[in-house]
């Protein structure tokens, strides 16, 4: 048998474990996993290196609509380089209709800004802000059948918090067309209760986001979206899990024996409220939602991570320029937290981050790792087992890791539009040192290769909404 690429040498994780073996790959597809491989065009040698699942990151932002004024600080083009020189190989990034848009016509424009420009796969997430009988009875019917079979549902944001009513209203289409139902669960009553009393006593900086914003707010949420999931009839997938709290919920409604899903994020097990508690307007290069917690949180989190609590380990990449008035610093927002985008940048830290604080610090084992970044994405939205394993019959997508490579992150190493990481000097051992998409290159130590390859992926329904 010949092949176009044979990677020789890596310890690989496979679906059925962890070996050393050579894979070869024919179209861009994963032909053979085996010894002693020959007869390649191209062979690369990754010998002391690990073979993982190229990374999916199931949520991110780009070029996404986010008010007057204000701009996301990646496009598909950097939002997808720097995807890729942290290891992704796919991204699904969500589709937001502007103003009175129609879910469709946001569709069609979305397609339009990707194309030709990724560095890595991409498929979209629908948010759906509006519940009128076109978009609940019409488009999002056919979006679902077109391969859109994910959609994400607010519980927060004036403009786009539905209310209880209207979110059955969308799992009930959901649970009709057999699409995943993402949700962000924050009590959108209870921060403005809060808020506003907050800024009636003057706390008007950036930590003020956080304190606005408790665990109260995001577990009784994230309760009530899991009951709403229940009397639908639906399974559910909690989006950026952000505490022990919210994760005992999710607990309680599988013990109940719900199909209930959950992510949390690197933000989540390193950053706390403290960070957004700094001088000179600092303090809003960490402003996002749900916010960072204390570090107390965080083994609360690791345990959910250990025993299965969580599925997904997502970024959240959310970029907006820290010195730019279309980003952070936008107008009013040093005097009124409320007016500073919410979203921090992180799609090309997420990897490292879990592999450094997870698997060298020995929480969590390689095949654990591939199923939080990778597997579980692909699974439960719709992309299994095309994408997200690294065995025969898949997308040759794997990222060459150097396990040993230690590295103190740093904004001038990384690839995203935005100014600033929210992990300046964090320091982490291993690396992803090359990203491989469907057979090709897209990353080499560090740096992006070749042309934009990326293409976009329409889905199945994802098996547990079958
Ligand atoms: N929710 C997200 O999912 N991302 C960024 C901001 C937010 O509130
Ligand atoms: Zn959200
Ligand atoms: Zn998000």
């Amino acid at each position: 048998m010949s092949y176009d690429t044979i990677i020789k040498g890596a310890k690989v994780v496979t679906a059925s474990g962890v070996t050393i073996c050579d894979i070869g790959i024919t179209n861009g597809i994963i032909v053979t996993l085996g010894l002693a491989l020959e007869n390649a065009k191209n062979t690369i040698d990754a010998s002391g290196l690990i073979a993982l699942p190229g990374g999916i990151d199931s949520h991110v932002h780009i070029s996404q609509p986010s008010g007057p004024g204000i701009e996301m600080a990646d496009d598909f083009k950097s939002g997808t380089c720097s995807a890729a020189c942290g290891g992704n190989t796919t991204v699904l990034p969500f589709c937001l209709p502007e103003g009175p848009q129609s879910l469709r016509k946001a569709v069609e424009e979305y397609q339009d800004k990707a194309l030709g420009q990724c560095m890595t796969d991409v498929s979209f997430h629908l948010i759906i802000k509006d519940t009128d009988s076109v978009t609940l009875g019409q488009e999002l019917p056919a979006l679902i059948q077109a391969g859109y079979t994910s959609l994400k549902v607010f519980m927060t944001y004036a403009g786009l918090a539905l209310t209880d009513r209207q979110i059955l209203e969308v799992m009930s289409v959901a649970r009709e067309h057999k699409a995943m139902v993402m949700v962000h669960a924050e009590n959108e009553d209870a921060i403005n209760f809060l808020q506003e009393n907050a800024l009636r006593d003057g706390k008007t900086n950036p930590y003020h986001h956080a304190m606005t914003r408790p665990i109260p707010v995001e577990r009784e949420a994230t309760h009530r979206a899991i009951s709403l999931a229940e009397i639908a009839g639906i399974p559910l997938t909690i989006v950026h899990v952000s505490n022990g709290e919210a994760t005992q919920e999710i607990l309680q409604a599988r013990g109940r024996g719900l199909k209930v899903f959950a992510e949390t994020c690197p933000q989540y097990i390193s950053l706390t409220a403290k960070d957004l508690d700094q001088d000179n307007f600092d303090g809003a290069k960490y402003v996002c939602s749900p916010p960072p917690r204390t570090s107390e949180e965080w083994p609360k989190i690791w345990a959910g991570i250990e025993q299965g609590a969580f599925d997904l380990f997502s970024s959240d990449h959310c970029p907006f320029r820290f010195t730019s008035i279309t980003g952070k610093d936008a107008p009013g927002a040093r005097t009124n937290f409320r007016n500073i985008p919410n979203g921090i940048p992180g799609v090309e830290t997420r990897l490292p981050i879990l592999f450094s604080e997870g698997v060298v610090k020995g929480r969590i084992s390689l095949e654990r790792f591939a199923e939080l970044t990778a597997t579980n994405h692909a699974r439960l939205y719709g992309l299994y087992p095309q994408k997200g394993a690294i065995m025969v019959g898949a997308d040759a997508d794997i990222a060459l890791w150097n396990p040993e490579k230690s590295k103190q992150i740093k904004q001038s190493d990384l690839h995203h539009g935005t100014d600033y990481t929210p992990w300046e000097g964090f320091q982490v051992t291993g690396w992803p040192v090359r990203t491989i998409l469907r057979g090709l290159t897209t990353m080499l130590d560090g740096e992006p290769i070749g042309e934009p390859i990326g293409k976009y992926l329409f889905r199945t329904a994802p098996d547990v909404c079958k």
